[in-house]
């Protein structure tokens, strides 16, 4: 069969951009833990505010070693403002939102997901390098969606003070 040169280069040019899309897959999945989350619980949106764990939003540090972060996102901030967490411990980050769809990303980390009313968004990930982390929401929310934003600290030793004490030794 007689194919055009051009039209042999773009047949081979699209091969070769879907390989270099599936290989860019495999590689952030294996090498850099870029998962979607896969957890999925459902939350009345209209109680979620009064709800156990997103009454009073907060890091819940485990006897383990690791943390439960309980975090609502709702118009136009994530409650709690200010995260403390262990360095190099399992985080599992649990969130909800009582109003509309936000987002949840902290940047420069593999921490990313969508917060939507009426589910429970769950991921667990690490984080080994301390420092300050700025945590955006990244799915347009209204009027004061660009104010939406929050703060985590990784840290070697968190200390329990002020409303990270809740769970301790649980
Ligand atoms: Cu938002």
């Amino acid at each position: 069969m007689n194919v055009d040169l051009y039209e042999r280069f773009w047949m081979w040019s699209s091969g070769g951009i879907i390989a270099v899309f599936i290989a860019s897959i495999i590689y952030t999945s294996a090498a850099q833990s870029l998962q979607p989350p896969s957890h999925v619980e459902t939350i009345d949106p209209q109680t979620a505010r009064t709800s156990p764990g997103f009454a009073q939003p907060s890091v819940t540090l485990n006897a383990d070693g690791s943390a439960t972060v309980h975090i609502m996102a709702q118009m136009f901030a994530f409650l709690p403002t200010e995260i403390r967490v262990p360095r190099g411990q399992p985080i599992t980050f649990r969130m909800t939102s009582p109003d509309v769809i936000h987002g949840f990303q902290i940047v420069k980390t593999n921490g990313n997901a969508m917060v939507v009313p009426g589910y429970v968004t769950q991921f667990t990930t690490r984080f080994d390098t301390p420092g300050e982390y700025l945590i955006v929401c990244n799915e347009y929310c209204g009027l004061g969606h660009h104010i939406m934003f929050s703060t985590l600290i990784v840290e070697d030793d968190v200390e329990m003070a002020g409303d990270v004490g809740a769970g301790a030794g649980q």
